[in-house]
């Protein structure tokens, strides 16, 4: 790949990367409605030798493959999470338009149960919408403790349009979309309670129960929210005024429901986003666009806490990627002991997921003269063509979901569209090296 493709390819996976799931949307009918389309899209078809056998070559690691969502339904679907008992999930997606109406630009949210036989999943049924029409939504996160309680970025009502200023890539003109109106919300859904054992009764007079409902109002975009692991702290990005170098630029916040105070964690040039807290809680993930280079790296950091236990900072962070690629959307495994995400390291044409190990040495060695980003290990875990990114582990860590273009191509289409895949995972099979 030369120089300048390899530059394109990584401004436009910049430019889709922005998010947990991504904000941006096409002009000109080039990649119109590519909101969370992972990034690759708009790059080359794929491969043209052939086609990788995925079933084979993830084997050690990811078995009994199984595609959750399908074209039939959904234009394309992404960004997936399990519920804590591990039953439903919470994706967004572009639902097929009836009658072949045009698409619909934004994200729309859905919930739905997993189909189990034993701990094995075989499947999905029926996508419940939780979003209102017309909405832009992402990034949903079921509640640790309430049953039924979703949170989510929504703009609750169809966004206006014209609040970013578009830019050029090639022939391509995409435009932001970090809408101003999107607001970290939650909405209670009654099946998902009932499933779990709890009447929605209790729910009757609380407007969450009927509607998508700020958990708080800031100017600018927030979103890429989740909750720790009592429920008690929100932790989100939240997009400032104003612009660094001509790139939305986000922070990473945490929300004290109890207090109603916001913290910063981390404020830095550059987009930081897609923060979740670490099974232990000590600890946050999240990526960014630090150098302002069309690249994204890894980040892990210390949580500091105050003397009431309330994440108020960062002690100390840690670069865990810093290569040439973009890297985003870091999960950790249940286990803490390394984490997975989407990268460009193979090729910008075909993303793939990765895992690092976050050896407890080597990161407390972290300095500039030891960067811990050049001796982590690493392991690649998926080989398929297109897209693999959004990895995500359900709470035993024994399976993975994530957002995968390796299903049947829709006839007329370049590629496969992005749908939901999850497999087993076998950690013990991952091969680390450095
Ligand atoms: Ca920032
Ligand atoms: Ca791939």
């Amino acid at each position: 790949m030369g120089t300048h493709e390899a530059a394109r390819g990584g401004r436009v996976a910049a430019a889709t990367a922005l998010t947990r799931a991504v904000a941006f949307a096409g002009v000109g009918g080039v990649c119109a409605a590519c909101v969370a389309q992972p990034p690759g899209v708009g790059g080359r078809p794929a491969s043209a030798s052939a086609p990788l056998d995925w079933k084979s070559l993830e084997s050690g690691v990811l078995t009994e493959h199984v595609q959750l969502t399908s074209r039939e339904q959904f234009v394309k679907a992404g960004e997936s999470y399990f519920s804590p008992d591990g039953a439903w999930v919470v994706f967004q997606a572009v639902p097929v338009p009836a009658g072949g109406a045009e698409a619909d630009p934004f994200y729309s949210m859905y919930v739905m149960k997993l189909v189990r036989e034993g701990d094995r999943i075989v499947g999905a049924e029926s996508p419940i919408l939780i979003s209102p029409p017309g909405s832009a939504n992402t990034c949903g996160w079921f509640h640790p403790t309430l049953p039924g309680v979703v949170l989510l970025g929504s703009t609750i009502d169809r966004p206006k349009t014209d609040q970013k200023a578009g830019f050029q890539v090639g022939m391509r003109k995409y435009v932001w979309l970090f809408p101003d109106e999107m607001e970290v919300c939650e909405r209670f859904v009654p099946e998902v309670a009932a499933a779990m054992g709890s009447p929605a009764s209790m729910w009757a007079d609380d407007r969450r129960a009927t509607m998508v409902a700020p958990v708080f109002s800031r100017p600018q975009y927030d979103a890429e929210c989740s909750y720790s692991s009592d429920g008690r702290f929100v932790l989100y990005a939240h997009v400032r005024p104003q612009k660094a170098e001509e790139r939305a630029d986000a922070d990473i916040w945490i929300y004290d429901t109890r207090t109603r105070r916001h913290h910063p964690i981390v404020v830095a040039d550059g987009y930081d986003g897609g923060p979740f807290f670490s099974p232990d809680g000590r600890r946050i993930c999240y990526r960014s666009d630090r150098k302002l280079n069309d690249q994204l790296q890894i980040f892990v950091a210390d949580l500091r806490f105050d003397d009431e236990g309330v994440p108020v900072g960062i002690e100390r962070e840690y670069a865990i990627t810093d290569n040439e690629a973009v890297n985003w959307a870091p999960y950790f495994h249940p286990s803490g002991k390394f984490l997975v995400y989407g990268t460009s390291q193979v090729s910008h044409s075909n993303y793939e997921v990765f895992a690092v190990e976050l050896d407890a040495a080597t990161l407390a060695a972290d300095s500039p003269a030891r960067p811990a980003a050049k001796s982590l290990r690493s392991a690649r875990l998926t080989s398929a063509d297109g897209a693999d990114v959004l990895p995500v582990f359900d709470p035993t860590g024994t399976w993975m979901m994530w957002t995968g273009q390796r299903g049947p191509r829709a006839e007329g289409e370049q590629r496969p569209s992005s749908q939901l895949w999850a497999a087993r995972f076998n950690a013990s099979g991952v091969r680390w090296a450095k």
